[in-house]
Protein backbone atom coordinates (compact mmCIF):
# COMPACT_ATOMS: atom_id res chain seq x y z
CA UNK A 1 0.00 0.00 0.00
CA UNK A 2 2.85 2.63 0.97
CA UNK A 3 4.16 1.89 -2.76
CA UNK A 4 0.90 3.82 -4.22
CA UNK A 5 1.00 7.51 -4.70
CA UNK A 6 -0.76 10.29 -1.92
CA UNK A 7 -2.95 10.64 -5.56
CA UNK A 8 -3.84 7.18 -5.90
CA UNK A 9 -4.78 6.57 -2.59
CA UNK A 10 -7.46 9.81 -2.52
CA UNK A 11 -9.84 7.25 -3.87
CA UNK A 12 -9.35 4.41 -1.10
CA UNK A 13 -10.89 7.07 1.15
CA UNK A 14 -14.99 7.99 2.23
CA UNK A 15 -13.72 11.44 4.92
CA UNK A 16 -13.40 14.15 3.15
CA UNK A 17 -10.47 15.21 5.20
CA UNK A 18 -8.31 12.27 4.57
CA UNK A 19 -9.07 12.93 0.52
CA UNK A 20 -8.17 16.69 0.52
CA UNK A 21 -4.98 16.03 2.61
CA UNK A 22 -4.18 13.33 0.40
CA UNK A 23 -5.01 15.39 -2.72
CA UNK A 24 -3.03 18.69 -1.87
CA UNK A 25 -0.10 16.77 -0.83
CA UNK A 26 -0.37 15.17 -4.05
CA UNK A 27 -1.05 18.72 -5.94
CA UNK A 28 1.81 20.51 -3.57
CA UNK A 29 3.96 17.90 -4.10
CA UNK A 30 4.82 17.57 0.20
CA UNK A 31 4.51 15.42 2.85
CA UNK A 32 5.61 17.96 5.35
CA UNK A 33 3.67 19.26 8.05
CA UNK A 34 5.59 21.65 10.72
CA UNK A 35 4.38 21.81 14.43
CA UNK A 36 4.24 25.43 15.57
CA UNK A 37 4.97 25.05 19.59
CA UNK A 38 5.20 28.65 20.15
CA UNK A 39 3.30 30.69 22.89
CA UNK A 40 2.58 34.10 21.30
CA UNK A 41 0.04 34.83 18.70
CA UNK A 42 2.55 37.31 16.80
CA UNK A 43 5.41 34.32 16.39
CA UNK A 44 2.82 31.44 15.64
CA UNK A 45 1.40 33.45 12.51
CA UNK A 46 4.74 34.45 11.13
CA UNK A 47 5.78 31.18 11.34
CA UNK A 48 3.69 29.41 9.44
CA UNK A 49 3.49 32.44 7.31
CA UNK A 50 6.95 31.35 6.56
CA UNK A 51 6.56 27.92 6.53
CA UNK A 52 3.11 28.16 4.55
CA UNK A 53 4.28 27.66 1.25
CA UNK A 54 6.24 24.61 1.96
CA UNK A 55 3.94 21.91 4.07
CA UNK A 56 0.47 20.20 3.53
CA UNK A 57 -0.26 20.51 7.15
CA UNK A 58 0.13 22.98 10.01
CA UNK A 59 0.18 21.31 13.36
CA UNK A 60 -1.53 23.55 16.54
CA UNK A 61 -1.16 23.05 20.35
CA UNK A 62 -3.60 26.28 20.49
CA UNK A 63 -4.18 25.94 24.50
CA UNK A 64 -0.59 26.78 24.59
CA UNK A 65 -1.14 30.57 23.07
CA UNK A 66 -1.06 33.04 25.97
CA UNK A 67 -3.20 35.77 23.67
CA UNK A 68 -5.45 32.95 21.69
CA UNK A 69 -8.27 35.23 20.99
CA UNK A 70 -10.73 34.40 17.94
CA UNK A 71 -9.14 36.70 15.60
CA UNK A 72 -6.03 34.13 15.58
CA UNK A 73 -8.33 31.81 14.20
CA UNK A 74 -9.81 33.93 11.72
CA UNK A 75 -6.05 34.36 10.61
CA UNK A 76 -4.80 30.78 10.75
CA UNK A 77 -7.59 30.20 8.17
CA UNK A 78 -7.01 32.91 5.84
CA UNK A 79 -3.33 31.59 6.24
CA UNK A 80 -4.21 27.73 5.43
CA UNK A 81 -6.42 29.34 1.96
CA UNK A 82 -3.55 31.72 0.91
CA UNK A 83 -0.87 28.88 1.04
CA UNK A 84 -2.76 25.49 0.52
CA UNK A 85 -2.64 23.60 3.98
CA UNK A 86 -5.11 21.64 6.26
CA UNK A 87 -4.70 22.16 10.05
CA UNK A 88 -4.27 19.69 12.66
CA UNK A 89 -5.26 20.50 16.32
CA UNK A 90 -2.61 17.94 18.33
CA UNK A 91 -5.23 17.90 21.30
CA UNK A 92 -4.42 14.41 22.16
CA UNK A 93 -8.09 13.84 23.65
CA UNK A 94 -7.81 11.09 26.18
CA UNK A 95 -11.37 10.85 28.40
CA UNK A 96 -14.72 9.48 28.28
CA UNK A 97 -16.87 9.89 24.77
CA UNK A 98 -19.28 12.46 26.24
CA UNK A 99 -16.56 14.41 27.79
CA UNK A 100 -14.29 14.41 24.59
CA UNK A 101 -17.47 15.95 22.73
CA UNK A 102 -17.68 18.45 24.80
CA UNK A 103 -14.15 19.42 24.65
CA UNK A 104 -13.88 19.25 21.05
CA UNK A 105 -16.73 20.98 19.74
CA UNK A 106 -17.16 24.11 23.27
CA UNK A 107 -14.92 25.81 25.74
CA UNK A 108 -12.75 28.75 24.25
CA UNK A 109 -11.21 26.92 21.57
CA UNK A 110 -13.79 25.30 20.08
CA UNK A 111 -11.55 23.08 18.08
CA UNK A 112 -14.06 21.22 15.72
CA UNK A 113 -15.21 24.29 13.94
CA UNK A 114 -11.27 25.08 12.31
CA UNK A 115 -9.12 21.91 12.65
CA UNK A 116 -9.36 19.65 9.97
CA UNK A 117 -7.76 16.70 11.92
CA UNK A 118 -7.58 15.99 15.24
CA UNK A 119 -6.01 13.12 17.41
CA UNK A 120 -6.67 11.01 20.32
CA UNK A 121 -5.33 8.57 22.52
CA UNK A 122 -7.14 5.15 22.74
CA UNK A 123 -6.96 4.42 25.82
CA UNK A 124 -10.82 4.97 26.73
CA UNK A 125 -11.76 2.68 24.27
CA UNK A 126 -13.61 2.96 20.93
CA UNK A 127 -16.14 5.33 22.83
CA UNK A 128 -13.41 8.05 22.60
CA UNK A 129 -14.43 7.47 19.12
CA UNK A 130 -18.05 7.98 19.14
CA UNK A 131 -17.26 11.03 21.01
CA UNK A 132 -15.29 12.84 19.07
CA UNK A 133 -17.36 11.29 15.98
CA UNK A 134 -20.64 12.43 16.80
CA UNK A 135 -19.36 16.27 16.61
CA UNK A 136 -16.42 15.47 14.09
CA UNK A 137 -17.97 13.61 11.38
CA UNK A 138 -20.80 15.57 10.47
CA UNK A 139 -18.39 18.24 9.88
CA UNK A 140 -16.36 16.40 7.44
CA UNK A 141 -13.31 15.94 10.18
CA UNK A 142 -10.78 13.32 10.44
CA UNK A 143 -9.53 11.63 13.68
CA UNK A 144 -6.01 10.56 14.06
CA UNK A 145 -5.12 7.31 16.87
CA UNK A 146 -2.22 7.49 18.33
CA UNK A 147 -1.01 3.84 17.91
CA UNK A 148 2.47 4.50 18.98
CA UNK A 149 4.43 7.85 20.13
CA UNK A 150 7.99 8.94 19.61
CA UNK A 151 9.45 9.40 23.11
CA UNK A 152 11.75 7.23 25.34
CA UNK A 153 9.96 4.48 27.36
CA UNK A 154 6.30 4.89 25.96
CA UNK A 155 3.72 2.45 26.74
CA UNK A 156 1.78 2.70 23.11
CA UNK A 157 3.56 -0.82 22.40
CA UNK A 158 2.79 -4.25 20.95
CA UNK A 159 -0.99 -5.19 21.97
CA UNK A 160 -1.80 -1.32 23.09
CA UNK A 161 -0.71 -0.54 19.05
CA UNK A 162 -2.62 -3.70 18.02
CA UNK A 163 -5.71 -2.66 19.68
CA UNK A 164 -5.48 0.99 18.05
CA UNK A 165 -5.69 -0.39 14.64
CA UNK A 166 -8.41 -2.39 15.64
CA UNK A 167 -10.19 0.39 16.56
CA UNK A 168 -9.75 2.33 13.58
CA UNK A 169 -10.67 -0.25 11.52
CA UNK A 170 -13.96 -0.10 13.39
CA UNK A 171 -14.13 3.32 12.59
CA UNK A 172 -12.71 4.10 8.72
CA UNK A 173 -15.56 6.48 8.71
CA UNK A 174 -13.54 8.63 10.75
CA UNK A 175 -10.31 7.57 11.89
CA UNK A 176 -8.70 8.38 8.73
CA UNK A 177 -5.12 6.82 10.28
CA UNK A 178 -2.24 7.17 13.44
CA UNK A 179 0.57 8.77 14.92
CA UNK A 180 2.75 6.03 14.73
CA UNK A 181 6.43 5.78 14.24
CA UNK A 182 6.23 3.27 11.22
CA UNK A 183 3.70 1.20 9.22
CA UNK A 184 4.39 -2.02 10.39
CA UNK A 185 1.61 -2.30 12.85
CA UNK A 186 -0.63 -2.16 9.85
CA UNK A 187 1.67 -4.32 7.03
CA UNK A 188 1.30 -6.93 9.78
CA UNK A 189 -2.82 -7.58 9.84
CA UNK A 190 -3.58 -5.92 6.51
CA UNK A 191 -7.09 -7.67 5.35
CA UNK A 192 -7.39 -6.37 2.10
CA UNK A 193 -6.31 -3.86 -0.14
CA UNK A 194 -9.08 -1.31 -0.36
CA UNK A 195 -7.59 -0.56 3.36
CA UNK A 196 -5.58 2.51 3.72
CA UNK A 197 -4.67 4.39 6.76
CA UNK A 198 -2.52 7.80 7.20
CA UNK A 199 0.74 7.84 9.32
CA UNK A 200 1.81 10.83 10.32
CA UNK A 201 5.15 10.86 12.49
CA UNK A 202 6.52 13.27 14.81
CA UNK A 203 10.21 12.69 16.35
CA UNK A 204 11.60 13.96 12.86
CA UNK A 205 15.01 15.78 13.05
CA UNK A 206 18.13 15.76 10.67
CA UNK A 207 21.07 17.81 13.12
CA UNK A 208 19.53 16.36 16.62
CA UNK A 209 18.91 12.78 17.98
CA UNK A 210 16.35 13.77 20.84
CA UNK A 211 16.02 16.36 23.44
CA UNK A 212 16.36 15.94 27.27
CA UNK A 213 12.96 15.14 28.01
CA UNK A 214 12.41 11.81 26.37
CA UNK A 215 11.95 12.66 22.35
CA UNK A 216 13.91 11.03 19.92
CA UNK A 217 14.45 12.09 16.37
CA UNK A 218 14.41 10.12 13.27
CA UNK A 219 15.33 11.64 9.94
CA UNK A 220 12.91 12.23 7.72
CA UNK A 221 13.98 9.15 4.96
CA UNK A 222 14.24 6.66 7.91
CA UNK A 223 10.41 7.95 8.64
CA UNK A 224 9.22 7.48 4.83
CA UNK A 225 11.19 5.32 3.25
CA UNK A 226 12.60 2.65 5.45
CA UNK A 227 9.17 2.91 7.57
CA UNK A 228 6.90 3.57 5.22
CA UNK A 229 4.71 6.64 6.96
CA UNK A 230 3.34 9.59 4.89
CA UNK A 231 3.74 12.71 6.78
CA UNK A 232 6.83 14.13 8.90
CA UNK A 233 6.02 16.34 11.44
CA UNK A 234 8.85 18.90 12.06
CA UNK A 235 8.85 21.57 15.24
CA UNK A 236 12.14 22.75 16.76
CA UNK A 237 14.34 21.47 14.19
CA UNK A 238 12.30 23.86 11.50
CA UNK A 239 12.23 27.37 14.27
CA UNK A 240 14.56 26.35 17.05
CA UNK A 241 13.30 27.17 20.33
CA UNK A 242 10.91 29.30 19.69
CA UNK A 243 12.56 32.63 20.90
CA UNK A 244 14.36 35.70 18.64
CA UNK A 245 12.56 33.92 15.44
CA UNK A 246 15.02 34.06 12.64
CA UNK A 247 12.26 33.72 9.18
CA UNK A 248 15.16 33.26 6.86
CA UNK A 249 16.17 30.28 8.39
CA UNK A 250 12.77 29.34 9.38
CA UNK A 251 11.94 29.35 5.71
CA UNK A 252 15.64 27.27 4.73
CA UNK A 253 15.12 24.69 6.86
CA UNK A 254 11.74 23.82 5.74
CA UNK A 255 12.62 23.75 2.34
CA UNK A 256 14.94 21.44 3.58
CA UNK A 257 12.66 19.33 5.15
CA UNK A 258 10.44 19.14 2.91
CA UNK A 259 13.11 18.07 -0.10
CA UNK A 260 14.06 15.20 2.26
CA UNK A 261 10.69 14.31 2.91
CA UNK A 262 9.50 14.20 -0.80
CA UNK A 263 12.56 12.77 -2.08
CA UNK A 264 12.58 9.62 0.65
CA UNK A 265 8.34 9.12 -0.93
CA UNK A 266 9.33 9.61 -4.80
CA UNK A 267 12.16 6.70 -3.79
CA UNK A 268 9.58 4.48 -1.97
CA UNK A 269 6.92 4.71 -4.98
CA UNK A 270 9.65 4.38 -7.41
CA UNK A 271 10.17 0.97 -5.68
O1 LIG B 1 4.60 10.64 20.04
C1 LIG B 1 4.51 11.84 19.79
C2 LIG B 1 3.29 12.39 19.35
C3 LIG B 1 3.24 13.74 19.01
S1 LIG B 1 1.81 14.33 18.28
N1 LIG B 1 5.60 12.65 19.85
C4 LIG B 1 5.56 13.98 19.55
O2 LIG B 1 6.60 14.65 19.62
N2 LIG B 1 4.35 14.56 19.17
C5 LIG B 1 4.24 16.01 18.91
O3 LIG B 1 5.10 16.36 17.83
C6 LIG B 1 4.66 16.90 20.09
O4 LIG B 1 3.53 17.22 20.88
C7 LIG B 1 5.25 18.12 19.42
O5 LIG B 1 4.23 19.06 19.15
C8 LIG B 1 5.77 17.61 18.08
C9 LIG B 1 7.27 17.35 18.03
O6 LIG B 1 7.99 18.55 18.17
P1 LIG B 1 9.58 18.62 17.95
O7 LIG B 1 9.91 20.03 18.30
O8 LIG B 1 10.22 17.64 18.89
O9 LIG B 1 9.84 18.29 16.50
Amino acid sequence: MSRLSYGHRVELHSNSAAKALLSLMERKKTNLCVSVDVTSKASFLTIIDAVGPDVCLVKTHIDIIEDFDQDLITKLQELSAKHDFLIFEDRKFADIGNTVALQYSQGVHKIASWAHITNAHPVPGPGIIAGLGSVGHPLGRGLLLLSEMSTKGNLATGLYTESAVEMARQNRDFVIGFIAMSRDSLHQKEKDDSEDFLILTPGVGLDTYGDTMGQQYKTPYEVVFNRGCDVIIVGRGIYGDGKNIDISSVQTQAKRFRQEGWNAYLKRIDG
